[in-house]
């Protein structure tokens, strides 16, 4: 397959809700879309993970559009045929950008099943038609806020709860939380990278609260202290910014950092790799889940055909649509009887609405990539 053109469009969508989290807060969702046109002219479409600003990640919404336009896309019309499988290797002399190199191969792998008729699912050796889903929960102004709006998705159907938390904002949602919904509420927490050292003890006193895991309470690069929480606690750790690999998740379970690892493919540079990831804690008997970045239906579509693999045991952030969007780009996705149906149609098996997406766009620009 060879690609002619690549499209890349910054769109801007309103959030439902602001979602506030340890590292600030937003209400609007902007993001890079990454398109690429066959030289058959078959479609494909890629989603960035990257925000506007590098808080989450080093990689922001600018730099990932300059390294694209730059870098990537040229790499790829370089090596003129080209299959998505591949995409990862023809990129790996560019170090980092694991957000950037995710969308484009996205797009291309959209692009190539459905020249074959196949749906990314299916490609992936999907074996589930339909998932249970969690929900994250931002930070509130309030406890009675937080308990409303997690009584409003337990309504919804969600089949568990992620707290963001924060120092200031750790024991008194939780307990709350656990309180008013009881001990069988599958819980967990968030908490960015916010705490440090210190608070290795303060932190293993959440144990009494039964929950599902903690996530990421340390810098991406403290693995040591995520270990040394993991030895005394009983809840397990999960790490989500630390994980930027297969190799990365390999070390950090091999050095007892966490004993759950969260499966971003935007983060981990693909789904390609994504799917390396949860090949080898399938066989080293860790569970994954599929984390979330505010998706619109694009990012959605591919996380859930990802999240449909075996090892994908824990519900992931992949809410429905209007969970944060009131009118999505694509077709939304929707949380019926507690679970959502992954797509079926070739690829992502969606595709935007023209006129949404006309919408929402702020920027659009084309890399010409035929010889
Ligand atoms: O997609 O519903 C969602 C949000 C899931 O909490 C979520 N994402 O750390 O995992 C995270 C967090 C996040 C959101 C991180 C935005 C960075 C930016």
């Amino acid at each position: 397959m060879r690609i002619s053109q690549v499209e890349l469009r910054d769109i801007s969508l309103p959030l439902v809700t602001p979602f506030r989290t340890s590292l600030g807060s937003q209400d609007h969702r902007d993001a890079l879309l990454v398109k690429v046109t066959t030289d058959d002219g078959v479609v494909g479409w890629g989603e960035c993970a990257a925000d506007s600003e590098p808080d989450y990640s080093p990689e922001y919404i600018d730099g990932a559009r300059d390294v694209l336009r730059r870098h990537l896309i040229p790499a790829i019309a370089r090596e003129g045929e080209v299959s998505a499988a591949a995409v990862g290797d023809v990129l790996s002399w560019v170090r980092g950008h694991q957000m950037a190199k995710s969308a484009l191969e996205a797009a291309i792998l959209d692009a190539e099943l459905r020249t074959t008729g196949m749906s990314l699912a299916e490609a992936f050796g999907a074996r589930r038609t339909e998932l249970a889903v969690g929900v994250s929960v931002g930070i509130k102004d309030s406890i009675d806020d937080l308990v409303e709006s997690v009584a409003g998705y337990l309504d919804d159907g969600y089949a568990r709860i992620k707290l963001k938390i924060e120092p200031g904002w750790d024991y008194a949602p939780v307990e709350a939380v656990r309180g008013v919904f009881g001990d069988a509420l599958a819980l967990q927490v968030d908490a960015n990278t916010a705490y440090g050292p210190g608070d290795v003890r303060y932190l293993s006193g959440l144990d009494r609260f039964g929950l599902v895991l903690i996530e990421q309470p340390f810098a991406p690069d403290d693995l040591a202290t995520h270990a040394e929480l993991a030895s005394r606690m009983d809840t397990p750790i999960c790490l989500d910014e630390s994980i930027t690999s297969a190799r990365d998740a390999a070390t950090a379970v091999r050095q007892g950092a966490c004993t759950i690892v969260n499966i971003k493919p935007g983060r981990v540079g693909g789904y390609f790799e994504a799917r390396r990831i949860h090949d080898l804690c399938l066989a080293s008997g860790i569970p994954v889940w599929c984390g979330g970045m505010l998706e619109t239906g694009i990012g959605r579509a591919a996380n859930l055909a990802l999240a449909a693999l075996p090892g994908f045991t824990l519900p992931g952030d992949i809410s429905a649509s209007a969970r944060h969007f009131a009118t999505d780009i694509t077709r939304p996705f929707e949380l019926l009887d507690g679970v959502i149906a992954l797509p079926t149609g070739p690829g992502i098996g969606v595709e935007p609405d023209a006129a949404r997406l006309d919408e929402v766009t702020t920027a659009v620009e084309l890399v010409e990539t035929a010889a």
